[in-house]
């Protein structure tokens, strides 16, 4: 994938969903342009979390992290669009909290990095990767959206 047929995969985390924050998350991919092809809710499993941070396994963090990703339901999505990988990045803001300015989703809702509300893909191989983990290939839609004339 790439063009405008790049793909991300987004996830509020259980923060963001007991916080109510998922419309207003939507919203902003929504303004922006982005286009959803996948979107579910689910319990994340210990199994799924180690797949999808194989790399933080061995970090003194991670039970934290385990506990906290698998303490509530998460929110998955799958957005699409140019660019969409760098562009979503830009919209989370920086990992720790306090380093994501005002107006994005970290920098307006978060202030501690072990609760920072989202996830969002960092490359487009990772994308990929988290795609394939996270959903069935029958889960993602492949539609054209009205405005696209615009957009593009
Ligand atoms: O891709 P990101 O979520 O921005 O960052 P990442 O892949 O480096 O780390 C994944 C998550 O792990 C991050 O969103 C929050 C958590 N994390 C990363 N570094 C630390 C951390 N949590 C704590 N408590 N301390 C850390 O240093």
């Amino acid at each position: 994938k790439g063009g405008i047929r790049e793909r991300t995969l987004i996830a509020v985390k259980p923060d963001g969903v007991q916080r109510r924050l998922v419309g207003q998350i939507i919203q902003r991919f929504e303004m922006r342009g982005f286009q959803l092809v996948g979107l579910k809710m689910l319990q994340v499993s210990e199994e799924l979390l180690l797949q999808h941070y194989t790399s933080l396994c061995k970090k003194p963090f991670y039970p934290s992290l385990l506990q906290y990703m698998t303490s509530g339901p998460v929110v998955a999505m799958v957005w699409e669009g140019h660019n969409v990988v760098r562009s979503s990045r830009m919209l989370v803001g920086d990992t720790n909290p306090a380093e994501a300015p005002p107006g994005t989703i970290r920098g307006d809702f978060s202030i501690h990095i072990s609760r920072n509300v989202i996830h969002a893909s960092d490359s487009v191989e990772g994308a990929q990767k988290e795609i394939a983990l996270w959903f069935q290939s029958s889960e993602l839609i492949e539609w054209e959206c009205c405005d696209h004339g615009n957009l593009y």
